[in-house]
């Protein structure tokens, strides 16, 4: 059986290679600063779904964003494939419909799974043979066998009950040129047990917490570093270090493999000296912790939890930077409690707290999340175009600005510390939101 593998390009500025290359040939002078911050990664879902696959597949993997422009035809549709699977986030999906319908009167069975796919499922089967809401690893079996009976169904929903100890490897080894990302992701654990009105993750991965052996991870990374002479390792789960004590254990392992990497995770690693420690003296170079806001009121629609632990935020954050270990804040704009002040607000705390990175993002009504199904019932939603639905839009009326305020004021926010924003909307008329900023660079008032 021939399979392809399909990660359709994004929208917009969301291209990781093309797009970004020529900015960064027309900013050669900042090159180092967004050389670093520019980020390469191959689809760790694909490669997921790739390791269910019988041995004797063939598996074509086939990353648009990185297939020169003019050899995508010969690629995708120079021969015939068995099944085509496709991926996406919601910037991703109508790429994905277009190249969907090629395949299908080709005969070529489609299939698409992932974010896009798992929030609005009904839609992507207008366009797709077959659905696949969820995690792969427990059901994708059900998929080959009924592929193979020729009784392929409409929906497959997966109960996000995976056992992570089992699942199979990422299969690295199908990516061509693995050595030109600049980051790999890897997960150690999946699910996350809190369930805030914006985030997709409930909907994909269920809510439970599960991990992956130690040694299953240790031999992961040992995989990727036959495969790539340099790897940064970039974990892509909700909060890796959610559970401290494997954590540690975890993180102790990393220490003598010399490897650099960083992950997502929450604020409770403040509280663990050991794990702090640990992360330091094994070269964890970045924690990516959402702070999502800095008004309690905000987060009431969110998780209440995180609003009662706003005012400790400076403290964390010194704390966590003293170990060596830099830490990005995350932040959302956009919020019910966010008014036109909100961009000084923030910009004023990052210089005080000294974040070395921050990333900040317009809140986005995903399609699936409570947010959505919220804003749609209040009349709200502006825009369903999906293309738009990239965290630099605003889609849905504020309720203290207006959406252009939203547009402008992040734009403010991210030229304040670089000088760069300016620069790449000139070029591509948004928000450089694939950029995370690092305050040590430039700042200005
Ligand atoms: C790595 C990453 C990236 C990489 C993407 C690399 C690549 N080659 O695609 C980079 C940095 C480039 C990136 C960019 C963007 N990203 Co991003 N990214 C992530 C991140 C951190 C990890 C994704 C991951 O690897 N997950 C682990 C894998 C194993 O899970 P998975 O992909 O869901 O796959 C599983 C299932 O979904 C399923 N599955 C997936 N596909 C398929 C297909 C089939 C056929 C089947 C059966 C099953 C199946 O099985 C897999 C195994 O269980 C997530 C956050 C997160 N923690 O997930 C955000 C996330 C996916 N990104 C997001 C966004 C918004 C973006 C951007 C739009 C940001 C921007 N402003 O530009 C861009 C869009 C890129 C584009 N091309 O258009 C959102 C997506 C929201 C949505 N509902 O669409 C997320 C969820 C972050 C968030 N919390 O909002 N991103
Ligand atoms: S935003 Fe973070 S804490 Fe909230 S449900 Fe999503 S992953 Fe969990």
């Amino acid at each position: 059986m021939k399979v392809a593998l399909i990660i359709p390009r994004g929208a917009e500025r969301n291209t990781q290679d093309l797009t970004i290359r020529e900015i960064l040939d027309v900013l050669q002078e900042d090159i180092t600063l967004i050389g670093d911050d520019t980020e390469f990664v191959p689809n760790l879902g694909m490669l997921t779904l790739a390791g269910l696959f019988p041995g004797d597949t063939e598996l074509h993997y086939l990353e648009e964003e990185y297939i020169p422009v003019d050899e995508v035809e010969e690629k995708l549709f120079g021969e015939h494939f068995d099944l085509a699977c496709f991926t996406g986030y919601n910037p991703q999906a109508y790429r994905a419909y277009e190249l969907a319908a090629r395949y299908r009167e080709a005969g070529t069975p489609t299939i698409m799974g992932g974010m896009h796919a798992s929030g609005i499922p009904e839609e992507a089967a207008r366009f797709m043979d077959a659905v696949y809401i969820g995690e792969a690893e427990d059901s994708f079996r059900e998929v080959l066998e009924d592929l193979g009976k020729g009784t392929l169904k409409k929906f497959y929903r997966s109960p996000n009950r995976s056992e992570l100890t089992v699942s199979p490897a990422p299969r690295f080894d199908l990516v061509p040129n693995l050595e030109m990302y600049n980051k790999i992701p890897l997960i150690a654990t999946r699910g996350c047990p809190f369930s805030c009105e914006f985030c997709c993750f409930p909907n994909t991965y269920g809510r439970s917490f599960r991990k992956k052996n130690i040694d299953q991870v240790i031999e992961e990374i040992e995989t990727v570093k036959k495969l790539h002479p340099r790897p940064y390792f970039s974990f892509s789960d909700e909060n890796m270090l959610a559970d401290h004590r494997y954590a540690r254990d975890l993180v102790r392992e990393f220490v003598p493999l010399g490897i650099d990497w960083e992950c997502y995770c929450d604020i409770s690693i403040a509280d663990d000296d050991e794990l702090l420690k640990l992360l330091a003296d094994s070269n964890c170079r970045l924690v990516q912790v959402g702070l999502e806001t800095l008004d309690p009121e905000n987060m009431k629609d969110v998780e209440p939890w995180k609003g009662e632990r706003i005012k400790r935020y400076p403290e964390i954050i010194k704390k966590v930077q003293s170990y060596g270990v830099p830490f990005m804040g995350m932040f959302i704009v956009g919020m019910d409690y966010d008014d036109p002040g909100v961009f000084r607000r923030l910009f004023g705390f990052v210089l005080d707290t000294g974040l070395a990175e921050m990333d900040f993002a317009i809140l986005t009504p995903m399609p699936g999340t409570k947010l959505f199904s919220r804003l749609k019932s209040e009349d709200r939603i502006l825009s369903e175009d999906w293309n738009r639905y990239t965290w630099t839009h605003a889609n849905f009326k504020p309720a203290k600005m207006t959406p252009e305020e939203l547009e402008r004021g992040i734009l403010w926010l991210f030229s304040r510390f670089t000088g760069l924003a300016a620069k790449i909307k000139k070029k591509q008329g948004c928000a450089p939101l694939q950029f995370h900023v690092k305050q040590q660079l430039e700042t200005g008032a």
